[in-house]
């Protein structure tokens, strides 16, 4: 687990939950919805990607690989959206978002795994390449290859700024019609995707629901993850975690900015 202890006293002095974050994140969401769900106190801090403000000194000095979500809890750094939920499970454990039964919390894990597992490949990959999206600029690419440790990231956003080819998006559409398959084929006959309450596995994948349906992802074929997501929205950390956080337009409205962007972007590119 990513803790950290970096020897700089304007982080190690921090008191509380301070939570690097941006909005429309679903890593960042994730991290909100434990704390939400536990009713927490936490300092927010918006962190604005799209000015690169994550991949600055001051802030990779918190997460050496420039990602949000990030927290300092009473001075301890930790990174990952996973490892924080498991961190802030273990630190304050009521109400337990990990089922007490063991094989459950084998399951509970495996799902939170495997949302880490496609997070680049099949998330990433889909949401950058159907928008056109690339938060970083040709010219700022060598500057980003010097100070990037992790090389898939790094190989990511190389490929983002090129372009993803329809291939790519077409292969990460199928691996995310998968996990669908298999949500849906527990959810068509359960509330949650282990046992009979809330854990960390809904929780890492109500944000990809969310991100994923803004952004025009098919999932009319899928009753029962539509009746998830439905059961999730109803909670009291939905609103405070997630849709407080989302922009003020409907889907198709931001959908359609993204195309004209993206056909801007082509020409520019031309
Ligand atoms: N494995 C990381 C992934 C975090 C991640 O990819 N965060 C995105 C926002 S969802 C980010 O910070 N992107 C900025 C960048 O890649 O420069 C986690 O689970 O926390």
């Amino acid at each position: 687990m990513p803790i950290l202890h970096p020897n700089i006293p304007e982080i190690t002095s921090l008191k509380g939950i301070h939570l690097y974050h941006t909005g429309i994140s679903n890593c960042s969401m994730r991290v909100r919805l434990v704390l939400e769900e536990k009713g927490l106190g936490w300092v927010s801090h918006e962190i604005d990607l799209g000015h690169q403000e994550n991949n600055q000194l001051w802030y990779m000095a918190i997460n050496p690989k420039g990602l949000v979500p990030a927290i300092v809890h009473d001075g301890v750094v930790v990174t990952e959206s996973n490892d924080i939920m498991e961190y802030l499970e273990e630190k304050f454990p009521e109400p337990a978002l990990m089922p007490a039964d063991q094989a459950q919390g084998t399951e509970a894990r495996e799902w939170v795994d495997l949302a880490v597992a496609l997070h680049i490949k099949a998330i990433k990959t889909w949401v950058y390449g159907t928008t056109g999206g690339a938060t970083k600029k040709r010219a700022e690419m060598g500057h980003y290859a010097e100070i990037q440790p992790d090389k898939e990231l790094l190989a990511f956003h190389i490929k983002a700024v090129e372009g993803f080819s329809a291939a790519e998006i077409e292969a990460a559409r199928r691996m995310l019609v998968e996990v669908c398959d298999q949500m849906e084929a527990r959810l068509k006959d359960h509330s949650y995707l282990v046992g009979d309450t809330q854990s960390l596995a809904d929780i890492a994948w109500m944000p990809q629901y969310v991100l994923l349906t803004m952004l025009g992802f098919d999932f009319s074929s899928y009753p029962g993850i539509i009746a998830w997501a439905k059961l999730q929205k109803q909670r009291p950390s939905y609103q405070p975690a997630i849709a407080k956080w989302l922009p003020e337009i409907p889907g198709w409205a931001l959908r359609a900015g993204l195309k004209v962007m993206k056909a801007f972007r082509g020409l520019k590119a031309a």
